[in-house]
């Protein structure tokens, strides 16, 4: 059988979103009866791309940085930081096949993958209206409230916790291929869905407490360190929720295969953001949108994780 490999943004729910909407339509619209393999792909130090990735009879990559592998069949991404040098910024300009797409605009690569496969393909996107909604809610940050993203009453935000979270791909394939059919809502309530939710939901109450004992806020910016603290994938609000007034969030986390610097700005600040945190995160060798950025170095580099996250809180104050 041949095969459709679809490497996707890993543990975002945009990325497994897109997979989701990709790989329908690629089975209505490409190639009906090929078997689909997804591959989560991660922001990290070093090469992004293994040798060997691109191993698909056609080869995918939704919300995540270009590669100009002659492998490659289709690309879509939205983030600003798209390509890893101008050589491969050059080589996306020069393609004409028709096939691969880039727009920074849009708030999520499920919404540009949606829009595009409508107008270009014939691809009829109204069976995952909620998904490509709620993906557009969660990575374009467009909730009403700091209350709404953090209480996470709706059942996609907390089937996100799972997505941002699990390191199962058995799992991820699963969701992904639900998706395909069925709403976030549907998807959520499945007992072994909901299995995996709870203990991430409780998680996330915690990480509440833990970001409100540690944060503290340094002019525009609240900064905490939860290096010691076992944090890999908190919600991004919540330094937001605790400090309604404050501008932008500087964080330092650290887990088994990264030290992270992120970056972030809240959607409902009453001081509006001046700085485009994807320049700044680009500086250090990171990357992102320009509302919120990360960082990522080497899992033994946690000191100069810190020295860079003081510098850019620094920057921030003006
Ligand atoms: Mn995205």
């Amino acid at each position: 059988m041949k095969k459709i490999k679809i490497c996707y943004h890993g543990n975002c729910f945009d990325g497994v979103s897109s997979a989701a909407v990709f790989s329908r339509f690629y089975a209505e619209r490409v190639h009906a009866g090929w078997e689909h393999v997804f591959q989560p792909m991660m922001h990290r130090a070093g090469a992004l791309f293994d040798d060997g990735v691109f191993d698909g009879d056609e080869n995918a990559i939704v919300d995540f940085k270009y590669s100009p592998s002659p492998d490659l069949t289709w690309w879509f991404d939205h983030h600003q930081s798209a390509f890893l040098s101008d050589d491969d910024e050059a080589h996306f300009r020069a393609d004409r096949s028709g096939r691969k797409f880039l727009d920074p605009h849009y708030k999520s690569c499920t919404k540009f993958i949606a829009d595009t496969l409508a107008s270009r393909f014939g691809f009829d996107p109204e069976p995952q209206r909620e998904l490509i909604h709620w993906a557009n809610i969660i990575d374009g940050a467009l909730y009403s409230s700091a209350a709404e993203a953090v209480e996470m009453k709706a059942p996609a935000l907390r089937l996100a916790l799972v997505v941002e979270a699990d390191r199962d791909l058995a799992l991820m394939e699963m969701i992904i291929r639900r998706l395909q059919s069925r709403t976030p809502a549907e998807v959520a309530s499945e007992p072994e869905i909901a299995a995996r939710i709870a203990p991430l939901y409780d998680r996330h109450l915690r990480s509440i407490d833990v970001i409100r004992s540690e944060a503290r806020e340094i002019g525009p910016v609240v900064f905490f360190d939860v290096a010691a603290c076992d944090m890999e994938g908190y919600s991004k609000f919540i330094p937001y929720y605790l400090h309604p007034d404050a501008t932008y969030s500087v964080s330092v986390s650290h887990s088994s295969f990264r030290a992270k610097v992120s970056v972030g700005s809240s959607p409902w600040a009453p001081r509006p953001r001046t700085h485009d945190l994807a320049k700044i995160c680009e500086r250090y060798g990171g990357g992102g949108h320009a509302v919120v950025a990360a960082i990522s170095l080497a899992p033994d580099a946690l000191d100069e994780a810190r020295r860079i996250a003081a510098e850019i809180v620094n920057e921030l104050q003006t």
